[in-house]
């Protein structure tokens, strides 16, 4: 069994990030930069974007973090995107989700400037994305394609189950998985809450990527000897032995599953940092590209 190490794979793209923005700048040119939009105050979305800006610092980015308290208007939220997209000095930004219930996620997500959209959700990339045209990748299917490709994971012609269809993670790795190229030419079969029999899907997978969000759902018993693990589920569990007061958990029991699986990635330490990373790299193209 071997570990996919996301947060050491994240660390070696953070340095080669780094080493392209340092000769960027030793040429005089404006290193890259992101901004987050933060609304409210989630535990969760803090850390996630609280890690964003620090990594954006490691690495030499600029970058601006825009907190709004949780009961900020549509109309305002609209107001701070529109700036955002009219800044030159601004190379990406994000929109950390998810949004209050009175936000109209869809509609926030379609006012962001393509070109600065680096977390890649707006309609015009993910089109391009399933197109195989270039664009940016969302960052979490983007991680999950490099942990397989600089650990040498062959896919091509292997069975996929993808497990969860949202529009972060699901959806877009399963086209991606699919599509020719490097951690590509997988057969796919997305598996949702409506899939009967879904031990039978991930029992007969050679990689099973997980995007549920329910804690430990996928035991040993599911899957079988040799399997790639791909765990993307990422819950805060209560738990009063601890001193945070919960515990992250993904969605598969990481114990069991481990003793049967050829790759698998932690929870923690797994794709979470991936994301990070890629988040950074797609800013770097951003720079690049605009
Ligand atoms: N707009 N919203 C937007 N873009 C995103 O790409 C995200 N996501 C998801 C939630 N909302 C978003 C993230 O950034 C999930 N996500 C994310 C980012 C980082 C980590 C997990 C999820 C991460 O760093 N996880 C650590 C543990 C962090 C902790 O202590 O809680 C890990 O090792 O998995």
């Amino acid at each position: 069994m071997i570990i996919l190490d996301g947060k050491k794979t994240s660390n070696e793209i953070k340095e080669e990030i780094k080493i392209t923005v340092n000769s960027m700048k030793a040429s005089g040119e404006r290193p890259p930069h992101l901004a987050a939009i933060l609304v409210g105050n989630d535990g969760a979305s803090l850390t996630y974007v609280g890690s964003k800006v620090r990594s954006c610092e490691y690495v030499g980015f600029d970058s601006t973090l825009i907190r709004l308290e949780s009961n900020i208007s549509e109309e305002e939220l609209l107001r701070h995107i529109s700036d955002l997209n009219q800044d030159d000095n601004l190379d990406g930004y994000i929109v950390q989700l998810p949004l209050p219930n009175h936000i109209n996620e869809e509609k926030i997500l379609l006012a962001i400037d393509p070109k600065k959209d680096v977390d890649g959700f707006h309609p015009a990339n993910f089109g391009k994305m399933a197109l195989e045209l270039n664009a940016f990748i969302p960052a979490t299917p983007f991680g999950i394609l490099q942990l397989l490709e600089r650990y040498k994971i062959p896919t091509s012609g292997k069975h996929c189950v993808v497990v969860g269809r949202s529009h972060i993670v699901g959806r877009p790795i399963s086209i991606l998985m699919s599509q020719k190229g490097p951690a590509g030419n997988a057969t796919v079969t997305v598996a949702h809450s409506r899939t009967e029999n879904l031990d039978l899907l991930t029992r007969s997978a050679d990689i099973v990527i997980m995007a549920l969000g329910i804690p430990e759902y996928l035991t040993a018993d599911k899957v079988k000897e040799g399997v790639v693990i791909i765990d993307v589920g990422i819950t805060r569990v209560p738990d009063k032995k601890h001193p945070k007061g919960y515990v992250i958990k993904g969605d598969v029991a990481f114990e069991e599953v481990s003793k049967k699986a050829k790759f698998i990635t932690p929870v923690p330490g797994g794709v979470g940092p991936m994301t990070i990373a890629m988040l950074l790299q797609n800013t770097l193209l951003a720079r690049q590209w605009n």
